[in-house]
């Protein structure tokens, strides 16, 4: 059976506890029994919600015993626990991730099917919890998913928004945002915990005092608080028995909060103070890498981090803890800056509230934390002004001025009379006004910081964080990210599973350097066909369900070149823009006969920030463009663009393993690392990319021969920076660049009105801050190369498997080895 076979804890005396029988009856008996007495519906009168709520609760109930029982050894035994603490996770459905950890896919299915159901109708019930914006609340979903396939102990820490990011809809080309009720019809995995509620305070001020030892002590006198409530969710390992825990806190507002303002008799103004507790885990921020300084937003962090501290302090640990061994006992890794309110909190509890010493209490402190930066974009750097910070944790600032006071202490011993780097470094920045830099605070109370990708880790140390990397130098490394193959290969991609276990075995799927194994078959034409018809069925269901989703009819046998992430200047949508309208406009303009072109479907996805708007003008000219390219007899067939709306985890299922090309056309130096180009590299596409993020060690690793490489490295886009960047330069003396802009600019695709492309015209031709035009020519040239390869399918085939084969290293599985061998074993700063 799948399940724990670890030893039944004390807490489980009253009787094992015994998941239904792994077979097709017991899981019909189980499921029945869900319909029954917890859905309260006979299957005859159910509908597709029931069905599905009720195949949740079975799938749960085989979880359960793991789950219990990992919970009881994490609490009892003494081995140092992973508190994860991420503002974001984008799990994607959990119902496909909870039958394959059990291996329940196939008994649930006949089981469904004698119950006269189609588990696919079920499948697609589902709405996934969007509860993160892109690849930093992806990255954190995979590292649970790892840490429990691996049995390491683990708690998630999160928020649960109430929304999660918004559903993106076009109307008339244009995003419309609209709110994601993923709670609506109910959600099957959350275990809500409302009697473990944790209390949040805020605001107030501090006082000082004197403790009976006639040391001078500080308490925060706060202003109000509201609660923190527990909804818990299974993370399972893959069938291994582990069930790991994630912990999202929900905002309730507390009794003392409405009462006062509820006796003076104001009805509606105490339901409205309720409201405005609860909206702190409303919705989740919908910008992606660039935060607005919002206080709300202030207000979730901390919340979720008070919550979590306090939770694994006063509820995980033994009760008679000696919090002297918390470093031995957790380590708190910090996803980006988001929870590193954590830090001064922590020494809140041990200086405030336990009574150590602040030397001892800072000591403790920086030996329970890690940090991991996400980005070397300096608008993603969080700052809080002094102001919002001090109004609303008052004691939380002064603890940062004084951590802020010693460490520049520090800094001024070790570099005597250079006054000049105490100031760089310091926490607390004077202009544009008084602020905190989060990444200063994380970086000085953390043990470790690394960042994502071998490339943006140099970055780091060179660029961001010099002086902090000069001063101490040991506490700098790298852990390049990766993805789970559990969900992005076996779940996302079954044929191209079954093709590789058949071949090398099953073992791949918790080890995936095994994947080398495959290497030889790329000269077997025998297992090229293979290959090549799993893309091909792949490209089929893709189409089948875009076709059922957006109404988009795409050609059945042309190269799928795809672009899915945010829409962000950085990524350079317009630059894959600039490239299509290039190839139309050949042919329009007879420069290149239609029998020429090497057939191409264009995919696009990305969700813009809802503020951001020169992002959404380019979503609404790459709406425009494709609607005018696919209307245009000239190229049909040959030519055509789909934007699906609402890209999302599940829908990058579909998609990724049916892609031929992975675009990764960050400028260089701006994308930390990319974990989509690992998932497509995985899934046999290959990627056109420029010297950034880890598309270096993909190409590192799958060999040049299998990787298109275009555009200035990091050091030429400084020296261009620096000689001064003209965008009209390239415009002027490159006639197909020159072409290419004049045919958007010329209202073709925007029915005549020039009005429409002019903001992303002008900002390419003026401003170009992220150098489209500088690379264009490179990116046009790589292309063909592209087409090239396209043309021999052998040898395209071939360089696809050899992706495959040799991106084993981008499991999220090594991702976390490195983090046990790097950050959390090791030892700390001295
Ligand atoms: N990333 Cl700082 C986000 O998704 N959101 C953020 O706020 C920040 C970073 C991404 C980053 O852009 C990608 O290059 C990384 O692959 C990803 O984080 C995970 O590290």
């Amino acid at each position: 059976r799948v399940g724990p076979t670890l030893p039944v804890s004390s807490e489980l005396a009253a009787g094992p506890v015994e998941p239904p029988a792994s077979t097709v009856e017991g899981f019909i008996e189980a499921f029945l029994r869900e319909l029954n007495y917890g859905q309260g519906v006979l299957l005859s009168r159910s509908t597709i919600n029931d069905q599905y709520l009720a195949l949740a609760r079975t799938v749960r109930e085989y979880l359960m015993a793991g789950w219990l029982e990992t919970g009881a050894l994490r609490r009892e035994g003494d081995r140092k626990i992973v508190g994860y603490l991420s503002a974001e996770y984008l799990l994607g459905r959990q119902l496909g991730n909870a039958l394959l950890a059990t291996n329940l896919q196939d008994i649930a299915e006949e089981a469904m099917r004698r119950c006269g159901i189609d588990i696919a109708a079920l499948r697609a019930q589902e709405i996934e919890p969007g509860l993160g914006n892109g690849g930093l609340g992806r990255l954190a979903a995979c590292f649970v998913d790892s840490l429990a396939t691996m049995d390491v102990p683990c708690i998630g820490y999160g928020i649960r928004y109430e929304y999660g990011i918004f559903r993106q809809t076009f109307e008339n080309g244009r995003q419309v945002e609209v709110p994601d009720s993923w709670l609506a019809l109910g959600s099957p995995w959350e275990f809500p915990h409302p009697e473990r509620q944790v209390r949040v305070d805020f605001g107030g001020h501090t006082e000082k005092w004197t403790d009976d030892q006639g040391r001078e002590r500080t308490r925060w006198v706060p202003g109000w608080n509201v609660l923190g409530i527990p909804y818990h969710h299974m993370v399972p390992g893959f069938r291994n028995g582990t069930v790991n825990t994630l912990r999202l806190w929900s905002a309730k507002a507390t009794q003392a909060f409405d009462l006062q303002i509820f006796n003076s008799g104001d009805y509606a103004t105490a339901v409205r103070a309720q409201t405005f507790a609860e909206n702190i885990s409303k919705v989740l921020y919908p910008e992606d890498s660039t935060p607005q300084g919002k206080e709300l937003r202030l207000q979730q962090q901390y919340f979720f981090v008070a919550c979590s501290l306090h939770d694994f302090i006063a509820n995980t640990l033994p009760k008679d803890f000696d919090l002297r061994q918390l470093p031995e006992r957790i380590i708190f890794q910090l996803n980006d800056t988001h929870p590193v309110i954590a830090i001064p909190e922590l020494m809140r509890i041990l200086v405030d509230i336990k009574g150590f010493d602040w030397d001892e209490a800072w000591d403790i402190t920086r030996r329970c934390f890690a940090y991991t930066c996400h980005t070397l974009l300096p608008e993603a750097l969080e700052v809080w002004s002094v102001e919002l910070l001090g109004r609303l944790l008052p004691r939380h600032l002064e603890i940062i001025y004084q951590i802020n006071e010693l460490f520049l202490e520090e800094v001024r011993q070790a570099f005597p009379g250079d006054e000049m780097r105490a100031r760089r470094m310091s926490i607390i920045a004077e202009h544009p006004e008084r602020s905190v830099r989060m990444a200063y605070l994380a970086t000085i109370g953390s043990a470790k910081v690394n960042g994502v990708a071998e490339l943006q880790s140099q970055l780091l140390r060179d660029k961001v964080l010099p002086d902090f990397s000069e001063y101490e130098p040991a506490k700098f490394t790298n852990v390049t990210n990766g993805v789970t193959p559990r969900r992005f290969i076996y779940l996302a991609n079954r044929r191209l599973s079954n093709l590789i276990t058949d071949t090398i075995g099953s073992e791949w799927v918790t080890d995936l350097d095994r994947l080398r194994e495959l290497e030889p078959y790329a000269d077997d034409a025998g297992f090229r066909a293979e290959f090549a018809a799993v893309k091909q069925a792949n490209k089929e269901r893709l189409f089948r369900l875009l076709s059922v989703r957006d109404g988009l009819e795409l050609p059945q046998h042309a190269m799928l070149d795809v672009l899915v992430k945010r829409l962000h200047e950085y990524k350079r949508q317009t630059l894959k823009l600039l490239h299509i309208v290039s190839l139309y406009e050949d042919v329009i303009s007879g420069t290149v006969a239609i029998d020429q072109v090497v057939p191409r479907t264009f995919i696009f996805g990305a969700k813009a920030a809802p503020g951001y708007h020169l992002a959404k003008e380019i979503i609404f000219l790459i709406n425009s463009v494709a609607a005018t390219i696919n209307a245009d007899e000239r190229v049909k067939g040959v030519l055509s663009v789909a934007f699906p709306a609402n890209y999302n985890v599940t829908l990058a299922e579909k998609i990724i393993p049916a892609a031929d090309l992975s675009e990764q056309i960050s400028l260089a130096g701006k994308e930390a690392s990319g974990t989509g180009n690992m998932k497509f590299a995985l899934n046999g596409a290959l990627t056109i990319g420029t010297d950034d993020g880890a598309n270096v060690e993909i190409r590192q690793l799958v060999g040049d021969d299998n990787f298109f490489l275009f555009g200035m490295t990091e050091p030429e886009v400084e020296a261009l920076h620096a000689r001064g960047y003209n965008p009209a330069e390239y415009y002027e003396s490159n006639d197909k660049l020159q072409r290419t802009i004049n045919l958007i600019a010329s209202g073709h695709f925007t029915d005549g009105d020039r009005a429409l492309s002019a903001q992303v015209v002008d900002n390419l031709v003026t401003q170009d801050p992220f150098m489209v035009l500088a690379d264009f020519q490179s990116y046009l040239d790589a292309q063909a190369r592209v087409d090239a390869a396209y043309r021999d399918p052998e040898r395209w085939t071939r360089s696809a498997i050899l992706n495959v084969a040799r991106s084993g290293f981008f499991s999220s599985d090594r991702s976390m080895r490195d983090y046990l061998d790097r950050i959390w074993l090791s030892s700390p700063v001295e």
